[in-house]
């Protein structure tokens, strides 16, 4: 699935829109990231195996057993907002963003889902790829297949600056008893060995638009916990030295918003 916009163009009045959301999202929250300063950070990050495995997991196509089209909308909306979905059941999410905005559809435990919003409040340019996952452009499909594997609920949002705030989220009710719980991790969390270097795996490069894709540990400059991320590499140089399934170590920067890698080393 490919839906980023690679243009300077379009990333320009992406910029734009998003700060109006961020501006949007600050007035809504009182600028108040204090109140989510506790709690956040104690403990293990759980965005390693320990959340695929509440939540589900990847699905495969041929144990698909229904489809389901969601569409967003600028109004902030999921339309269903509510799915029922069976234990062990996987399912073909057909997501349609009917609006002008960019949106996401990201499946998670509603405290991982809260997480990752104040982290994208944070970098609104922040580019997601996970598998639990999808960001889809205005006026565009994507699909997203997903194996509920426990019983509970699982919640679902779009995390860009002001849209969860502004009431962009639903639920998956997956039959059974037991509500699902988060459970913590620690030792999913690797060390970073150096202040300036991060941990990180290339799971893509994409050479004419300067891009790459990293599945990294904590980023402690950019207080950001670990996930799989897209990133601008600031010398386009830097993407001969690695390719895909390369374990690297990277200095990954904010810089006025996008998250730019500025450096990168080969692991051997
Ligand atoms: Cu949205």
């Amino acid at each position: 699935m490919k839906t980023t916009l690679n243009t300077l163009n379009t990333l320009n009045t992406l910029n734009t829109l998003n700060t109006l959301h961020t501006l949007a999202a600050c007035a809504l929250l009182a600028c108040s990231s204090a109140a989510f300063a506790t709690g956040k950070h104690a403990g293990g990050h759980d965005h390693g195996p320990a959340k695929a495995a509440v939540i589900g997991e990847a699905g495969v196509a041929a144990n698909v057993s229904r489809t389901i089209e969601v569409d967003m909308s600028d109004t902030m909306r999921f339309t269903p907002a509510a799915i029922d979905a069976k234990q062990g059941e996987t399912i073909r999410f057909v997501v349609k963003n009917s609006g002008q905005l960019k949106h996401e559809f990201v499946l998670g435990t509603e405290k991982d889902l809260k997480a990752h919003y104040e982290v994208m409040k944070k970098h609104p340019h922040m580019e997601h790829a996970e598998d639990n996952m999808l960001t889809v452009a205005p006026g565009q499909s994507a699909e997203l297949l997903w194996k509920f594997t426990q019983a509970g609920t699982v919640n679902f949002a779009c995390l860009h600056p002001g849209h969860y705030d502004a009431g962009m989220k639903g639920a998956v009710a997956v039959s059974g008893a037991a509500k699902v719980k988060t459970v913590a991790n620690p030792a999913a969390q690797s060390e970073a060995n150096s202040p300036e270097m991060s941990d990180g795996e290339v799971k893509k490069i994409d050479k004419a638009a300067q891009k790459i894709t990293l599945k990294h540990g904590e980023l402690k400059n950019l207080d950001m916990p670990g996930m799989t991320m897209v990133f601008t590499v600031k010398d386009p140089a830097l993407l001969d030295k690695v390719k895909a399934g390369d374990k690297v170590k990277f200095s990954a920067e904010d810089q006025g918003g996008a998250l730019v890698v500025t450096a990168i080393e080969l692991l051997k």
